[in-house]
């Protein structure tokens, strides 16, 4: 699955490239290009349909941790998250592969404190807000959700989906 790892990667690119380039960076150059990544399905599910939703699950997060651990997920199963945070930093709520989640954490602590705009699989969530995301998910059983700002998911921020067939 690629989705914000996808744009990250492309948003360093333009970095790079910007870099080299001694000329002032566009203001819009900071929204990355998530364009090729949407639409890709990995394995970790995908974009879900609102009409397709059969469960709504709703977590809190505090500074430090989300309310829950573990959610018990079909697969195939379509799940609207709405996510409340009642922390007062910003956090982010991504669903994805352990080793997606590990690079996204990576990419996350190349641009901290880059603003991040929100894609199919990964939500930003600030101070006192709800935010919902939807998705599908597959088959595999390696699916986390977690939030990837540099620390937090070691500190507690993170928990499994447990996939039944
Ligand atoms: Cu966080």
């Amino acid at each position: 699955m690629t989705f914000r790892i996808a744009a990250l990667a492309g948003f360093a690119a333009i970095c790079a490239v910007s870099a080299q380039a001694a000329s002032g960076v566009p203001e819009h150059a900071h929204g990355h290009d998530g364009g090729a990544a949407h639409g890709a399905t990995g394995t970790a599910g995908g974009p879900g349909k609102a009409t397709d939703v059969t469960r709504t699950v709703r977590i809190d997060f505090g500074d430090t941790a989300f309310t829950v651990k573990q959610i018990q997920v079909q697969a195939g199963e379509t799940i609207r998250f709405v996510i409340t945070s009642k922390s007062s930093i910003r956090h982010e709520f991504v669903i994805a592969s352990h080793d997606e989640h590990l690079e996204h954490r990576k990419m996350m602590q190349e641009m901290a404190g880059m603003e991040m705009d929100d894609e199919p699989n990964a939500i930003t969530v600030d101070p006192g807000q709800t935010k919902e995301l939807i998705w599908k998910f597959g088959k595999d059983k390696d699916v986390e959700f977690a939030c990837d700002i540099p620390g937090h998911a070691e500190q507690g921020m993170a928990g499994k989906f447990r996939v039944l067939k």
